[in-house]
């Protein structure tokens, strides 16, 4: 039986990832921090299956401990403070976290384990202003935000830990992926749990900030397979996740809201844009404290490589998983009527 040790446990990624491991017959770890209320997040679901361990990223000591307790097969690194807009507003914790918290995981590895196998959660937020599209493997990084300058700093030490060490320590560099347990700060949760509040009555309207912003979105479900393909290879590497596609935030307000029945009609540009519903009632309008101080404009990713080596294809169209997510809030908000 291999153990897998997942940092973020409670995370939206490491919930996926838990329930395929657990289905390939692994033992599984799971780091968490602790808090004033006890709060499983996302695994709540699982906790009979997972082994929780108390510890944080930026303790040391927490990391060697957690190496001990599960004698780790293989390590994925997926906590993070992971909301951008945030790292602004906390840009040493970010670092803290998301940076040095990587070379304490790699260390606690090292110190107790070395043959033990690596995964990092890399980001197409290390492309920020991309320099050519699309981006793959090759692309030179260009990061827009503290958050994304500390994932660089942490893709930098897996790679420098696998070439200085001979470790087994990969990156993904992963496009954004999102999901039914997407955290509601993020853009593509905040418009269908609106949505669904919407129709339900329970909210006027939404605010939004950037709507020309372009992402490539997948669900999180088929981003987690891909980690666990790049550990179960003969040589360590780095790979991008993505589905190729790019689409525009407002392109997901409008799916979002067609698909909750409510069809939108837009008017204006810039500040002044608003969508309206099919009865003139003004539903999204755009507030610019919801910009960031230097924006991500365009991610389009060329994932060529991990289709070709590691053999994966995503399995979840964009339609299907906006179709998922509105339709699970749209159950969350009916169930609280
Ligand atoms: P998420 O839902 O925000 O989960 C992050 C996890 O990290 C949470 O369990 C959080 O715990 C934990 N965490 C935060 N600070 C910690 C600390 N100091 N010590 C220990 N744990 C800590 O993120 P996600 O969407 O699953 O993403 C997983 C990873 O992939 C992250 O590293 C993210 O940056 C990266 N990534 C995500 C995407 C995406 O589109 N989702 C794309 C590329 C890369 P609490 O519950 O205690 O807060
Ligand atoms: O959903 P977002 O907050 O995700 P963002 O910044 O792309 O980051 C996510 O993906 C990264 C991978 O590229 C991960 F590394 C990271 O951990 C995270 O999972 O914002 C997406 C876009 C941005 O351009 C933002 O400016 O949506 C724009 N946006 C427009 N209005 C908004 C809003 N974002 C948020 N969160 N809230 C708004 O009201």
């Amino acid at each position: 039986m291999k153990r897998a040790l997942i940092t973020g446990i409670t995370g939206q990624d490491a919930s996926y990832l838990s329930e395929e491991l657990l289905e390939k017959g692994y033992e599984v770890y799971g780091l968490m921090r602790r808090k004033s209320k006890v709060d499983y997040g996302n695994v709540g679901h699982l906790i009979k299956d997972i082994k929780m361990i108390y510890g944080d990223m930026s303790d040391l000591v927490s990391l060697v401990s957690a190496m001990k307790i599960s004698m780790a097969d293989e390590v994925y690194n997926l906590a993070a403070q992971s909301f951008v807009a945030t790292s602004w507003d906390t840009p040493v914790g970010t670092a803290e976290i998301n940076a040095i918290g990587v070379t304490n995981m790699l260390e606690a590895i090292r110190l107790i384990n070395k043959e033990c196998r690596f995964y990092q959660a890399s980001t197409s937020e290390m492309f920020g202003k991309v320099q050519s599209v699309p981006q793959n493997e090759d692309t030179p990084f260009y990061p827009r935000s503290p958050y994304g300058v500390a994932k660089l700093y942490g893709h930098w030490i897996t790679k420098n830990y696998r070439e200085s060490f001979d470790m087994y320590a990969c990156s993904g560099i992963l496009f954004n992926h999102e999901s039914e347990r997407r955290g509601y700060e993020f853009v593509t949760r905040k418009i269908t749990n609106a949505a669904a509040l919407i129709k339900y009555g329970k909210m006027d309207k939404v605010e939004l900030g950037n709507l020309s912003a372009k992402r490539d979105w997948g669900h999180a479900k088929d981003y987690v397979h891909a980690m666990w393909l790049m550990l179960q290879q003969d040589t360590p590497d780095d790979y991008v996740i993505s589905t190729g596609e790019t689409r525009e935030v407002r392109d997901f307000v409008n799916i979002a809201f067609d698909m909750a029945g409510m069809p939108l009609t837009w008017e204006g540009s810039g500040l002044d844009e608003k969508a309206y519903d099919k009865n003139g009632v003004e539903r999204v309008c755009v507030n610019p404290d919801f910009f960031r101080p230097a924006e991500v404009e365009l991610l389009l990713g060329d994932s060529s490589k991990a289709q070709e080596k590691l053999g994966w294809k995503r399995e979840i169209s964009f339609e299907e998983l906006v179709r998922r997510m509105v339709e699970n809030d749209i159950e969350i908000v009916a169930s609280n009527l």
